[in-house]
């Protein structure tokens, strides 16, 4: 079960009808590093992390890549078992977990494959066949959001994640209001997703005057500080995404009753093992969350899809994938697809995807 080689691999991924706005991002096509191991008994393990631009997170798609290119050369000879990858991982290098997410995530791949079960039964065992998806629409004047909204209604989605913040804060207010008027009664859930864009003035502003429509107000402000500060004077739930940096930040949040819940991210957190305990940290304390990362293709998305499918019943509020918004799959038969609002678990051992390597032309740096 010892790695023997490591290759990196990078590809652009355009946005499909780009830019794709947030508060603090406008993105036109994203920078992915794809990392493909190799045992010494042959199995091949997939990777993946792909930061949605350089001001979503404290990630950026060449930093990945030198944190790789620093860590390889001491991961070669060490056993992909989840545990001891991440000793020696956190023995060469200091925090990036988006970095060693990748690592992790072609572990579990190469590790299901070696046993021949899925991720999913590594990660505890698949509790659905069928994993809820919800749709993020970009920041935007009322009418698009709403033209988006509709559509993507009548395509199945069970939840809409509105993005608000970098415009006016009564356009966002008004944008709230009518989305709401166009979804009420149709037992679809919203969130809306400010990615830190608020002032704690403005998300205690927007809570009172849209006290009468239910949202879960997702990462309104900059800092867990402000998230504390907000807390006691909102009317809507309240879930934590880009603070959630390590399980010891998510732990301390949770004891002090910060949050209702949370916007989980596959690779901020470092991969799949961390996001084992990340899901059963929200299920000991009945916290509901997503089950995302912030981009990425095929291999992200399976590794999204295996996590939601181990997710109780009442806590998954579903799974985000970028697979809308980019052309195409790495795995052309069985790629990721969101079908009617929902993905089907992917088959198979591992990740469950056959990845189409002639697609990210040569390695950049091999070990
Ligand atoms: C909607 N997402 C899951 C995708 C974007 O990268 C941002 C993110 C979020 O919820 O912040
Ligand atoms: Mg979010």
């Amino acid at each position: 079960m010892e790695i023997a080689e490591i290759h990196i691999f990078k590809l652009d991924l355009p946005v499909k009808n780009g830019p794709y706005s947030m508060a603090n991002a406008k993105v036109y096509s994203l920078d992915t590093t794809l990392v493909k191991i190799i045992t010494k008994s042959g199995q091949i393990g997939w990777g993946e992390t792909c930061p949605v631009g350089p001001t979503y997170a404290e990630a950026h798609a060449k930093g990945a890549r030198a944190a790789l290119e620093e860590m390889a050369p001491g991961l070669i000879g060490c056993s992909i078992e989840p545990k001891v990858i991440h000793a020696k991982m956190d023995s060469l290098l200091n925090g990036h977990n988006y970095a060693k997410a990748a690592i992790d995530i072609a572990s579990h791949d190469a590790l299901g494959k070696i046993l021949g079960v899925s991720v999913s039964s590594l990660l505890g065992g698949a509790l659905r066949k069928k994993v809820p998806s919800y749709y993020a629409t970009g920041v935007g004047p009322t009418d698009e959001v709403l033209r988006v909204v509709r559509e993507k209604i009548l395509e199945g989605y069970p939840r809409i994640q509105i993005k608000v913040g970098g415009k006016p804060i009564e356009s966002d207010i008004e944008t709230i209001k009518k989305v709401w008027e166009s979804i009420e009664g149709k037992d679809i859930r919203m969130a809306v997703d400010a990615n830190r864009g608020w002032s704690t003035e403005e998300a205690i502003q927007v809570s009172r005057e849209c006290s009468d429509v239910p949202f879960v107000m997702e990462q309104p402000c900059d800092t867990i500080e402000d998230l504390q500060q907000i807390k006691t004077q909102i009317n809507h739930s309240l879930y934590m995404d880009e603070n959630s940096t390590s399980l010891k930040v998510v732990r301390s949040v949770v004891d002090r009753g910060i949050v209702d819940g949370f916007g989980m991210k596959v690779t901020r957190i470092g991969g799949l093992e961390p996001m084992k305990i990340f899901r059963d940290i929200c299920e000991n304390s009945s916290l509901p969350h997503t089950c995302d990362d912030s981009w990425g293709g095929d291999i992200i998305a399976a590794a999204c899809t295996h996590v939601a499918s181990t997710v109780k019943e009442n806590l998954l509020e579903g799974a985000w994938l970028a697979a809308p918004y980019i052309e195409g799959n790495y795995d052309k038969d069985n790629g990721i697809k969101i079908i009617q609002g929902h993905i089907s678990v992917p088959e198979g051992s591992g990740l469950g995807v056959v990845i189409d390597e002639t697609l990210f032309g040569s390695p950049i740096f091999s070990f």
